[in-house]
């Protein structure tokens, strides 16, 4: 623990609530804007939308499980809603709470459990329980006596235990039709009762009734500032609702509509035309969810919580290659795509690398590029392919082999013509060195098959020779390479490179950084097997690195014996064919 970085960088305790927020946010001049919500993610769009404040909407709550805004949802589902917004938000919540789903008993739990979630303010209104939407035309209207009602705001006000919760007060008496005065009345006892604000509702077309309403208040000097929602008279402006008297202003209800308007035409298109397509006017990408969501922050969180054992493997196959020499089955195809029973040689890598866990890949493309096109992988691509090596093919996909956190990722490099069990791959995975090449010890015991059979072999040489007899241990110390490549005497090599090398970050930066330096230094110069640079093999580039001397790294040597093959000819195309299941 003695690095700073392993140290929890700040405390948050003197960070104020969103209570203490709220109330600063009044403090200041201007209009209070809020928008409602009805769930985290709406919610978050309001903040990112540049609201002051969140309003926890019953009505888009209630909507939201198809249900009227009517009492029927309870207070329990409410808050829990309430508190997933305001967990996910950094402005206040202010929450609709109907009202207090009960008497003035009810309303104290009510308190305590919006309180406790975290929600800067409540409102509640003078409706009887259970209420009714103030908008609902035809339904029955009831208001509590105005002393009933302020009895439940000073049971308000006594319940919560931090000073900054807000409660506000809310007359329906515009809404229920009972007058000017029994609203101004009402008001006023509720500030009286101790409300921190007055919200005053009305179902008027034009704003005069609550303009009305704002100027009698002015008059009365109660000093509690006024609430208002302009959903029916909607074409007065913040600016002139706050010169009227109104310091908060909420938008109610209309990210809840917009949604219901964009869902519906989509999934009209959708049912119309049988194909998702036709939606993509009118959808976000799937990468703005992910913004949404903190798929970004859940990644960092991930690299600076989990424990470092927990280390991510990705994944790069190069499959620029051309499938020719296989003969007609592969006229046309990059080797990678090569069919065997039905699943390509790319299908049958990727499945037994996601075996492993291996889920993130990156394909090189070079031949025929466009005919490599699995879902679910990223591409990079080799234009050159017919005139370069392995090594410029690695080059293109530098970005996959840097880990955002050092020592925290490792990555398998394959080639794309290679079938292999997983037990192979899953051992090499799990070798405790920066760059691992898989080598096969067979080739000591069928040496004289192979030679005959291939002009190229890409065969090691191991510092020390391993122990040639029966019962041996695979040793626990692995062994280094010494020399790596095709022209190496037969007789001097211990095994042969099966084509898959795994590299840590410092592996992978030590491994290019001699590479690109020769590059830079010209065409003219053989590299190591390679006629030039460019043309480098990726055993090229391990020799280069073995090479490197005081600013090289080991190269090590996981040994295994069989189970593994590369198609190169038609005659290893139908060895494989009979070796795999359709
Ligand atoms: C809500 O959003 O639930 C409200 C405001 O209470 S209104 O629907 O206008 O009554
Ligand atoms: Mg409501």
């Amino acid at each position: 623990m003695s690095s700073s970085e392993t140290r929890p960088r700040t405390s948050k305790r003197n960070e104020p609530t969103k209570a203490e927020k709220l109330r600063a946010r009044l403090a200041q001049p201007g209009p209070v804007l809020v928008a409602g919500a009805h769930h985290g993610l709406s919610g978050v769009l309001v903040e990112r939308a540049g609201f002051d404040a969140i309003w926890a909407s019953g009505f888009e709550i209630s909507a939201s499980f198809a249900t009227p805004d009517a009492n029927i949802l309870t207070m329990g589902e409410n808050v829990q809603v309430a508190e997933a917004i305001d967990r996910v938000t950094g402005i206040p919540v202010i929450a609709d709470c109907d009202n207090g789903f009960g008497n003035a008993i009810n309303i104290i739990r009510t308190v305590q459990a919006y309180e406790r979630a975290g929600i800067a303010a409540i409102c509640v209104e003078d409706n009887i329980f259970p209420k009714r939407c103030s908008f609902y035309a035809g339904v029955k209207r009831e208001l509590e006596s105005a002393e009933e009602f302020a009895g439940k705001i000073r049971a308000a006000k006594d319940a919560q235990r931090t000073e900054a919760f807000t409660v506000i007060a809310r007359t329906e008496a515009l809404i229920a039709g009972w007058g000017m005065e029994e609203a101004l009345e009402r008001g006023r006892a509720y500030a009286a009762a101790g409300a921190d604000l007055v919200l005053i509702h009305s179902k008027s077309k034009k704003p005069d009734e609550v303009l009305g309403f704002a100027k009698a208040w002015k008059e009365l000097a109660t000093g509690v500032p006024l609430v208002c929602v302009p959903t029916i008279y909607k074409d007065s402006t913040a600016e002139q609702l706050h010169d009227a008297g109104f310091k908060v202003v909420i938008y109610a209800n209309h990210a809840l509509r917009a949604s219901i308007k964009a869902m519906r035409t989509v999934l009209g298109n959708i049912a119309q035309a049988h194909k998702a397509a036709v939606a993509d006017p009118d959808i976000v990408s799937l990468e703005e969810v992910y913004d949404l969501v903190g798929v970004d922050k859940m990644k960092r969180e991930e690299e600076q919580f989990l424990p470092a054992g927990g280390e991510r493997v990705n994944a790069i196959i190069l499959a620029a290659g051309s499938a020719k020499a296989i003969g007609p089955v592969g006229e046309g195809k990059p080797k990678a795509m090569l069919d065997l029973k039905g699943k390509t040689i790319l299908e049958r890598q990727i499945a037994t690398l996601n075996s492993l866990n291996v889920k993130d890949i990156a394909v090189v493309r070079g031949y025929e590029a466009g005919k490599i096109n699995l879902p679910n992988l990223r591409y990079y691509e080799n234009p050159e392919y017919e005139t370069t090596g392995e090594a410029i093919s690695l080059l293109k996909a530098a970005a996959e082999l840097t880990h955002k956190k050092a020592g925290e990722g490792r990555t398998l490099v394959l080639y794309g013509d290679l079938l292999f069990d997983r037990s192979i791959v899953e051992k090499l995975m799990t070798a405790d060195a920066d760059v691992a090449v898989l080598v096969d010890r067979t080739f000591n015991e069928s040496k004289a098959t192979l030679v005959a059979e291939r002009p190229k072999l890409d065969l090691v040489q191991l510092a020390t020779a391993p122990n040639a007899g029966p019962r041996a241990l695979s040793s626990e110390v692995l062994p280094s390479v010494k020399r790596i490549g095709q022209r190496l005497p037969h007789g001097e090599a211990h095994a042969e490179f099966v084509g898959i090398v795994m590299l840590t970050d410092k592996g992978a930066r030590k491994l290019l950084e001699g590479y690109q330096r020769a590059l830079e230094a010209g065409a003219g110069k053989a590299y190591h097997e390679a006629s030039e640079p460019k043309r480098a093999s990726m055993t090229d580039l391990l020799q280069a690195l073995i090479d490197g001397g005081d600013h090289g790294l080991e190269v090590k040597a996981v040994e295994t014996f069989k189970g593994w093959m590369e198609i190169d000819t038609f005659e290893d195309y139908q060895r494989a064919w009979a070796a795999v299941k359709g």
